[in-house]
């Protein structure tokens, strides 16, 4: 009775696990896992379970994690806490990976990039090692059931954690869930599509298949010089002429499309569908993963764009429509209320459903955190509170498509 239909001709599972949402990676950190609870309280208060298969996630094992990362890494990561941190740092096997100190650091640097200190990227926090091994755990059997043909597309928005390297941490990403999906999907498909529209460049992702043509990268990132200290917008990868490992087999199959800041809906759907319906009619791939970051979204606490929700949500409709077996995650995403509206969107967009704007307050267990004067509560139109100056010109943006086409 609250219209919300399962799709037709398809099917849709959903992956989540309700300990992800109550980790805390420290006060002042913009990595907020409640920006989950917020997502599941909008999929819930709409009814959009009753279109999918949902699935209480178990937590990956370190036999299949150390599938991408390197083992003692693995290791530190399985035992590692608040508590843990100093007596593993210090015993051999791990005091090796420790960087020098320096004199005037402000933050620790334990090993594999970790650090016990506030304002770090990549902390170590109570309950992170439980952490990691769920959200990895979600997308493996997300990926599972697309490999088994049990589900069509699978969703995971705890997942999509891009940066993480095979033996470091980096940009609040510990295991890369997506290399870990690409490399099952390789068993069963001949050619996997990797898209990101996070608003930071998929850099650890694209270096895990560097050497392999098999797996085509393609990431939309800010790009570019970005303040007066000539600091450049994080992880400062992913440049136009960046195609992948000269020399290699891999050469060619990766994509960087990279963008100034304040972009809007208009000239990123240009960009984003010029490229990427170029890259599937040219890689012709057999299975997607899309990591929908929503830090790309207006008004992010960290991003500089100024998409809307509706056109991030048409980046995942125009995917959808290839029809090949699909696998959504997350990624990033600093504005909680916006990230949740954003992925309870696209859940909605996955399954065929169109939600009405008026978001259930009477349902949802904190309407406050959508009932704003200053931001509404509509689903899909919350004014930004910051806008950014708009450096794009479209005769750059064309440009770069026709460069990216050769
Ligand atoms: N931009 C940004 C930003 N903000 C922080 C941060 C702020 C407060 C804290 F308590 C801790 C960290 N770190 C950064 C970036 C990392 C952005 C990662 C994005 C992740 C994703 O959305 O793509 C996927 C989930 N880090 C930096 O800019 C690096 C530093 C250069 C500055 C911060 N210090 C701590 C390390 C060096
Ligand atoms: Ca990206
Ligand atoms: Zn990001």
């Amino acid at each position: 009775e609250n219209g919300i239909t399962r799709p037709k001709g398809y099917k849709v599972s959903f992956h989540y696990n309700s300990r992800v949402e109550d980790m805390h990676f420290g006060k002042t950190h913009p990595m907020k896992p409640w920006r989950l609870t917020l997502t599941k309280h909008l999929v819930l208060g709409y009814g959009l379970h009753y279109a999918m298969d949902t699935y209480e996630a178990v937590a990956a094992g370190k036999d299949q994690v150390r599938a991408f990362h390197d083992p003692d890494y693995v290791d530190f990561l399985a035992q590692v806490s608040p508590q843990t941190f100093a007596d593993l740092c210090a015993m051999p096997r791990f005091a090796k990976y420790c960087p020098p100190k320096h004199e005037n650091d402000t933050i620790d640097l334990g090993p594999f990039n970790l650090s016990t200190s506030a304002g770090a990227d990549c902390p170590v926090f109570d309950g992170m090692s439980t952490y990691l091994f769920l959200y990895t755990g979600a997308t493996l059997a997300a990926t599972h059931q697309l490999t088994t043909q049990q589900t069509d597309i699978a969703v995971n928005w705890s997942g999509g954690l891009h940066h993480a390297h095979r033996g470091e941490a980096s940009g609040f990403c510990y295991i890369n869930d997506i290399v870990l999906s690409i490399l099952d999907m390789l068993r069963y498909f001949p050619r996997v599509l990797y898209i990101d529209i996070d608003v930071h460049h998929g850099d650890g992702v694209e270096e895990a298949f560097q050497r392999q043509p098999r797996v085509m990268t393609l990431s939309y990132h800010r790009y570019g010089p970005y303040d007066e200290t000539g600091h450049k917008f994080f992880p400062g990868t992913g440049d136009i002429t960046d195609t992948g490992l000269k020399g290699t087999v891999g050469e060619h199959f990766a994509l960087n499309v990279p963008i100034p800041s304040g972009i809007d809906d208009r000239q990123y759907k240009f960009l984003f569908e010029a490229v990427t319906g170029r890259a599937i009619e040219a890689f012709n791939p057999s299975a997607i993963v899309l990591q929908c970051g929503a830090d790309s979204l207006g008004g992010d606490r960290l991003g500089q764009f100024n998409i809307n929700i509706k056109q991030h949500g048409e980046c995942v409709s125009f995917v959808k429509r290839t029809r090949l077996p699909l696998l959504i995650l997350g990624g990033g995403g600093y504005t909680a209320r916006n990230v949740a509206r954003a992925w309870c969107h696209e859940t909605a967009l996955a399954t065929d459903n169109v939600l009405p704007d008026a978001i259930p307050l009477d349902i949802v267990p904190r309407p406050e955190a959508f009932q704003n004067r200053a931001h509404g509560n509509g689903l899909l139109y919350p004014p930004f509170q910051r806008l950014h100056n708009n450096e794009c010109k479209d005769a750059d943006l064309e440009g770069m498509v026709k460069k990216i086409d050769t």
